[in-house]
């Protein structure tokens, strides 16, 4: 049941039965029960949407980490709570979206009762779509930010050491009487996982992603996997959203900059172990009840200006289409999943 149609070459699952399967494998490379439910679920929210750098594609990569000792599937993460709107997270060395979802209670408690609620999470591995933590608070009448920082894979302008993280900033907010606006993008020219799918699948990347080994520019994305590193998007203003989520998501929760991951002695392992800031508002609070309608209309004005596409409209419209005819799933991806599931 849930398998809506299969050819040789696409297998359409539902989502119910596609998080099943994602919690299974993780389940069965030692991830506990109530995490590796959160990481499938957010997994297959990402295959669902058209996430595919953060879909199923990253499954490899999460069982390579586990198996390297790296990051600890069933750690259980350590609320800290004076009662302030500054709550912090030990994630104990876990999966940042088990830290997440633990605190999640509290932090909207904290954003409704003192208008704002910020969530500092530490020691803390972060491996997927920034977008899925910010949009549930938007469906709730909030406004969220989140920050993580990643691994050493971006230099600044006119660098040549590697300092940064892809270092994704999401936002989302209601908006009247449709979805969510809801951004989440890498500070890099391009996420690392992007570029991984074009080295597999033998595209360049646009001119300006990155630099070879020796500071070159390059549009080759294995010269970039090989000892090269990304760009920042938009020169010296994207490194400075760079910097600044060093700040936010390590600096200020205690966890590590991407510069100090230092994951050499755990071959295999892919995670970054940071950190995660995220900034929940009320906007209702002080008697704002127009909100949404607001950022309905600028997003109107924004489309009558002439850009007919929004942010989170393509993902909006996968999701609708998928809801209908399954969630995709390429033959040699299933094999694959099939055969973690039963390694
Ligand atoms: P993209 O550049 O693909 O997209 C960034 C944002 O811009 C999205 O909200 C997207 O909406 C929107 N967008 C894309 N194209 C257009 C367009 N032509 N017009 C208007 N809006 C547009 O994302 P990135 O490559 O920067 O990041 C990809 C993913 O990688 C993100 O989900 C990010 O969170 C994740 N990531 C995770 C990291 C981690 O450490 N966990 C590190 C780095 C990245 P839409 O989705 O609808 O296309
Ligand atoms: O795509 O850059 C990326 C990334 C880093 C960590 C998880 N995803």
């Amino acid at each position: 049941e849930g398998t809506m149609t299969s050819t040789t070459e696409i297998t359409h699952l539902t989502f119910d039965v596609l998080v099943d399967l994602l919690r299974k494998i993780f389940v069965r490379h030692g991830v506990s029960e109530t995490t590796a439910a959160i990481l499938a679920d957010n997994c297959a929210r990402a295959e669902r949407d058209g996430s595919f750098s953060h879909g199923i594609f990253r499954v490899p990569g999460y069982i390579s980490t586990l198996k390297s000792g790296w990051v600890d599937g069933k750690a259980q993460p350590v609320i800290e709570d004076d009662g302030a709107a500054l709550i912090r997270v030990d994630a104990r060395n876990g999966f940042t979206l088990a830290a997440s979802a633990l605190a999640r209670p509290t932090l909207l408690e904290r954003a409704r009762e003192q208008g704002v609620g910020v969530l500092a999470i530490r020691n803390s591995h972060h491996f997927s779509a920034l977008w899925p933590d910010v949009e549930p608070f938007a469906d709730e009448g909030l406004v969220a930010l989140s920050f993580v920082n990643s691994m050493a894979v971006v230099v600044p302008p006119g660098g040549k050491k590697a300092i940064f993280g892809t270092n994704p900033v999401a936002f989302a907010a209601p908006r009247a009487g449709q979805p969510p606006y809801v951004f989440d993008q890498s500070s890099s020219a391009i996420a690392n996982g992007d570029v991984q799918i074009a080295a597999r699948e033998g595209h360049s990347l646009r001119e300006g992603a990155g630099v070879d080994r020796d500071g070159n520019p390059t549009t080759d994305p294995r010269a970039v996997l090989d000892g090269g590193a990304l760009l920042p998007f938009g020169g010296y203003k994207g490194a400075s959203i760079a910097l600044m989520v060093e700040i936010l998501a390590a600096a200020l929760t205690g966890g590590n900059f991407s510069r100090e991951v230092d994951w050499s002695q755990h071959p295999g392992a892919q995670t970054p172990c940071t950190g995660q800031l995220f900034i929940v508002i009320d906007p209702a609070r002080g008697g704002n009840g127009h909100f949404a309608e607001r950022v309905a209309e600028i997003c109107d004005l924004t489309r009558e200006a002439g850009q007919e596409r929004l942010p989170s409209d393509r993902r909006f419209r996968t999701r609708a289409e998928t809801a209908r005819t399954g969630i995709p799933i390429k033959a040699k991806d299933m094999a694959l999943l099939q055969e973690l599931v039963s390694e």
